[in-house]
């Protein structure tokens, strides 16, 4: 701590190189976050000071995220939808088999179903929980193999979960066939659609992943992903607006009695940013910027491979991979890399197209 304050004008000076340390959109190719829309930012900044942690006191904003949640329900098929709004993807994940592990809670050694294309996020759940983690391969498509899942059902499994666009390849497990496991066996069945749930209901046939697919019951959608929105935002959704209330524990002294979040005091700005894009955009808007993404990662695709460089997965959401040695990525382009060494770009919506035309220019032609 400083004795003495430091001059406003000072301080700030010295945020301002510590920001241009910080890249800019330009070329990041490797992030699932994305420029926030100019309407989040404006939404975000008027609900700066709003704590959801004790609603009471905020219930404008605290009605905010009810509209938040309701909107969600209504695109994932289900208007009487439950859920709050969590810092993102990780956190709705962990209160997700929080849930599915309070619902067996007689079951003294649990364990939960995950493809081998979960999010790093479930490792952390699982450790928290004391659940053992049993990963279900993939299929040569880089989809779960509901099958081989099935097969790992036993009468401690509490939970499966489906992924709808994996962070590495892009693709959507099938989530039919894994809620008719769910169903079968009487499990939960949670949906990460943290970077999916922004895109599939925006795509041309898009593929299903939601409520209407019968057993599902939580899923995960970051409006700090595809939904442009200012981070962090995140919502569960639950089938049914009651089942989060196994959750609850009691809050004595705040202007609610009882809470089933995972953080106490919770930031009602990314909430309002995140409903005012939907509501701005409209589906109309966020079908025209999905359908923008989807061009831009098969137009990366086309011109990669003319370039030499084979596709790793033929994706279902705005996620591209090839073939590719890590030294023919030039700087100052910031591309990752899977699990598998294959090179990862995300075709976010800072991703224009002449930003494609320029990575395919500046990475060249592979062949001989
Ligand atoms: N589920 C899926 C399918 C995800 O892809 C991610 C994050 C999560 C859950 C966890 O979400 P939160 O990070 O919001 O808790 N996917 C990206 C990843 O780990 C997140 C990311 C974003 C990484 C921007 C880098 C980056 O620059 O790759």
């Amino acid at each position: 701590m400083l004795n003495k304050g430091r001059a406003e004008e000072e301080l700030f000076s010295f945020f301002c190189r510590k920001k241009q340390e910080d890249l800019d959109y330009t070329f990041i190719l490797s992030s699932m976050c994305t420029l926030p829309h100019p309407v989040a930012v404006r939404a975000h900044c008027m609900f700066m000071e709003t704590n959801l942690g004790d609603p009471g006191l905020f219930p404008g904003t605290a009605s905010l995220e009810k509209l938040l949640i309701q909107r969600f329900g209504d695109l994932f098929h289900c208007p009487d939808a439950g859920g709050y709004a969590t810092s993102g993807g990780t956190e709705s994940n962990i209160q997700a088999l929080r849930l599915a592990r309070a619902h067996r809670h007689e079951v003294a050694t649990p364990n939960v179903i995950v493809p081998g294309s979960a999010h790093f996020s479930f490792k952390k759940a699982c450790d928290i929980l004391g659940l053992a983690m049993r990963r279900a391969p993939l299929l040569e498509d880089h989809r779960m193999d509901a099958d081989a899942a099935a097969g790992l059902v036993d009468k401690n499994t509490i939970a499966i979960v489906g992924v709808a666009g994996t962070t590495e390849y892009g693709m959507v497990d099938p989530i039919p066939a894994l809620g008719r496991i769910a169903v079968q066996d009487d499990i939960f069945f949670h949906v990460d659609a943290a970077f999916g749930g922004m895109v599939i209901p925006f795509l041309p046939d898009p593929m299903p992943f939601d409520f209407a697919v019968p057993g599902v019951t939580t899923i995960a959608v970051d409006p700090h992903k595809m939904g442009m929105s200012t981070i962090p935002a995140g919502c569960l959704l639950t089938r049914g607006a009651d089942l989060l209330n196994t959750l609850n524990i009691d809050t004595p002294y705040l202007t609610v009695k009882q809470e089933y979040t995972l953080g106490g005091t919770r930031p009602g700005a990314p909430v309002a940013g995140a409903l005012a894009v939907l509501d701005y955009l409209g589906r109309d808007g966020m079908t025209a910027i999905v359908t923008g993404c989807m061009k831009n990662t098969h137009r990366l695709i086309a011109g990669m491979e003319s370039r030499g460089f084979r596709r790793a997965a033929t994706p279902d959401v705005n996620v591209a991979t090839f073939v590719c040695e890590k030294e023919r990525v030039p700087d100052p382009w910031k591309v990752s890399w899977t699990c598998q060494d294959y090179l990862r770009i995300v075709c976010m919506p800072h991703v224009h197209l002449d930003r494609i035309e320029a990575f395919l220019n500046d990475i060249g032609d592979n062949h001989a």
